[in-house]
């Protein structure tokens, strides 16, 4: 529940817990600048840095630091805030947290600063969940596309799409209100071309946005095939050590393993499964059964075949037998052993890489391959991080402009039209936080950690 009361004045650790050389309280609320006096013994000048004594109730130093008051509005949350910073041990710091509690402010929920600044106006949503995404992010893409977003990249298109679809809104409900008129207003080409203009704009939106959503998330890729064909091997490369157990032996992976590696900036969630084959035994079979659940919740499966055992029937059941219309690769492995030429190459069935992971020949390839299909590459400038909320509500928007495409083509009604444009504007809204429920405001900031 987030429950906003800003009658309170909050306070958290802003910098990490742990020995550093400095570690900064920050609280926010109306009783700021009462506390700052009590505790430094007058309240700093506004925006001023100030050396002070962080005193106890009876006048004792706690430590000593800069002092910075930041009054509202014009302020991070938008309410009057005062930074201590005081050195950065664990003690030291719990000592100046608590002398703040004793001086009547509670301890701030996770996020609690972002969502007042969220109720304050001073941040739109999408801003506030790109705060959290740029303190997590673990690579410089997603840090350069967090920063975008905060600095406002997204909110800007989404807030362009609300505004034409405002326009247009007005003019179909003007429509409506002068019926004798309503259909010469429609079919005058204009609603027409404001739906297809929309349409458009909204597909590069979530183009743009279902990249920024793949540094968020990454890209889980199961490594699927045949027992011995090299799975495991391919599990290593990517690893850059030798986490799965590699054997001539066929059957040798049975258990799910998984690796966590960047692709220049693209996250990778891979997965080695068990080999795919009939099996007497319980535990190979078990096995099996997980490497089909991990292809379930995949988004591209690398079929790994042994190039010098090639059967094309087998191969055409196995890639029958993959989720449908999950995205695949062929991967023709053991290239150093059957001679073929390393590289890409469009086989029948899609997209096929022949390498070598004894010699390492080829896999550069599959690498430029994975960022490729997942529209990874040259995805750098211009975009913004984006989350699966985002998707959602921009697929929610999408529906809604195309059911008044069919209602203004098949039907000419306006009230209809009108009805799905509200209902992408609200989609939109949600995005940056124009529409919002306590709910999801909730499990937005409850992610957060305290103190941001
Ligand atoms: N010559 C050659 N041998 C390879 C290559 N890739 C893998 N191997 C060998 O093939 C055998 C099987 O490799 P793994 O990586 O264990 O194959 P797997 O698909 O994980 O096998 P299971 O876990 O049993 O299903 C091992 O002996 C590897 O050394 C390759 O490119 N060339
Ligand atoms: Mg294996």
């Amino acid at each position: 529940m987030t429950g906003h009361d800003a009658s309170d004045t909050i306070t958290a650790l802003a910098t990490p817990s742990g020995r550093g050389g400095i570690g900064i309280i920050r609280l926010s609320g109306p009783a700021s600048p009462k506390i700052a006096a009590a505790l430094l013994g007058t309240c700093p000048p506004p925006r001023e840095a100030v050396l002070r004594s962080f005193r106890s109730a009876d006048g004792e130093p706690l430590d000593f630091g800069l002092a910075l008051y930041f009054p509202g509005p014009a302020s991070f949350t938008g309410e009057d805030v005062l930074e201590l910073h005081g050195h950065g041990g664990p003690v030291v710091l719990d000592r100046l947290l608590a002398r703040t509690l004793e001086l009547g402010t509670r301890l701030a929920r996770p996020g609690e600063f972002s969502e007042r600044a969220f109720l304050n106006g001073k941040l739109d949503l999408a801003q506030a969940e790109a705060i959290a995404d740029l303190i997590a992010s673990g690579s410089e893409a997603a840090a350069r596309s967090a920063l975008r977003s905060l600095q406002g990249a997204f909110s800007v298109r989404i807030d362009a799409l609300i505004e034409q679809l405002t326009t247009l809104r007005t003019y179909v409900e003007a429509a409506i209100d002068f019926p004798d008129e309503e259909i010469d207003f429609l079919s005058d080409g204009h609603v027409a071309l404001g739906l297809a203009e929309l349409a458009g704009e909204l597909d590069a939106v979530n183009n743009a946005a279902a990249r920024g959503r793949l540094l968020h998330d990454g890209l889980t890729v199961v490594i699927a095939g045949p027992p011995n064909a090299g799975k495991s091997s391919l599990l290593n490369r990517f690893a850059g050590q030798e986490s799965a157990i590699v054997t001539d032996v066929p059957g040798t992976t049975r258990d799910l393993l998984r690796e966590y590696v960047q692709l220049d900036g693209l996250p990778l969630h891979l997965v080695d499964t068990a080999g795919l084959r009939d099996s007497d035994d319980a535990v190979e079979r078990e096995g099996i059964r997980r490497a089909r659940e991990a292809l379930e919740h995949a988004d591209h499966a690398l079929l790994v075949l042994d190039d010098t055992d090639r059967d094309p029937l087998a191969e055409q059941t196995l890639l029958k037998a993959l989720p449908d219309g999950l995205p695949v690769t062929v991967i023709r492995n053991k290239i150093d052993l059957s001679g073929r030429v390393a590289g890409p190459d469009k086989g029948p069935d899609g997209a096929e890489i022949a390498l070598s992971l004894k010699t390492g020949d080829g896999f550069e390839t599959l690498r430029d391959h994975l960022k490729e299909v997942s529209g990874y590459s040259g995805s750098e400038a211009g975009d913004f991080m984006a989350r699966r909320r985002h998707l959602d509500a921009l697929e929610r928007a999408g529906e809604a402009i195309g059911q008044a495409r069919v209602a203004l083509d098949e039907q000419a009604a306006g009230e209809l039209v009108a009805e799905e444009l509200r209902l992408a504007q609200q989609a939109l809204g949600e995005i940056t936080g124009a529409v919002t429920s306590d709910d999801l405001l909730g499990r937005i900031f409850a992610e957060f950690c305290i103190g941001k």
